[in-house]
């Protein structure tokens, strides 16, 4: 196992497997039914050998409720993270960016890959990606995991990954109760990645492996 990582993680069936193995060479399980990947994978990076990239089942939302998404949790909380790799739908921005916004609470240097860029195509949705990287504040790439494309643009701007602003902002009594939590756990259980931010709006929401 190598001293960093970078994990994949996104919506189910977005093509997080594809890209592991493009980024990789390792293989895994892939298929058309969102769900295939029930548990953490781990292999050496092609582009960099002293890196370990981990594929992730899919997450619907956080805080995690599902095993699944228990199981991506358990790796964001304990692999020794550089970065993450969102990987996203190009098809379906909505649900891709509701998930980029939650993952951009936990402070975590990171990329968005916004696969399925030819089916996107192919139903004419078009995607300024340096519109959508400006305002999310991170690198956005579309790639076709299928086929490589954008595959070796995502690898040179994984150099680049930056700490997301924060997207979300809460109502003022949700907001006094995190910042309160978010001071407790730095001072008590500080996280040596996560933010004291992101963990605590995650136990507020009663994610189990967060409270564990
Ligand atoms: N057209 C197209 N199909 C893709 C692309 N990337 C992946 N796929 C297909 O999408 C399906 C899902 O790919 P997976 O890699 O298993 O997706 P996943 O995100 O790992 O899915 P879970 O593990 O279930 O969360 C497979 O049938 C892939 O061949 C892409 O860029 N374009
Ligand atoms: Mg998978």
């Amino acid at each position: 196992m190598n001293a960093t990582a970078i994990a994949l993680v996104g919506n189910p069936n977005v093509g997080k497997s594809v890209l592991f193995h493009r980024l990789t060479g390792a293989y895994v399980n892939v298929s058309n039914y969102p769900g295939t990947t029930v548990e953490v994978a781990r292999a050496t990076a092609r582009f960099d050998a002293t890196v370990d990239l981990v594929d992730t089942p899919g997450v619907l939302t956080l805080p995690a409720r599902s095993d699944d998404e228990r199981a991506t949790m358990r790796a964001l909380l304990q692999e020794p993270l550089r970065a993450v790799v969102q990987v996203g739908d190009a098809k379906n921005l909505r649900r891709t960016l509701t998930l980029t916004a939650l993952l951009a609470e936990l402070g975590v240097p990171a990329v968005l890959a916004l696969n399925m860029h030819d089916e996107a195509g192919a139903r004419g949705v078009t995607v300024d990606a340096q519109a959508l990287a400006d305002a999310l504040g991170i690198p956005v790439v579309p790639t076709v995991a299928t086929g490589g494309e954008g595959v070796a643009q995502l690898t040179h701007h994984l150099a680049g990954a930056r700490m997301p602003q924060p997207l979300l902002h809460y109502d003022a009594a949700a907001e006094a109760a995190i910042a309160d939590l978010a001071e407790r756990i730095a001072a008590h259980a500080p996280h040596p990645r996560l933010s004291a931010r992101g963990l605590a709006i995650l136990y507020l929401g009663h994610d189990s492996e967060v409270e564990a």
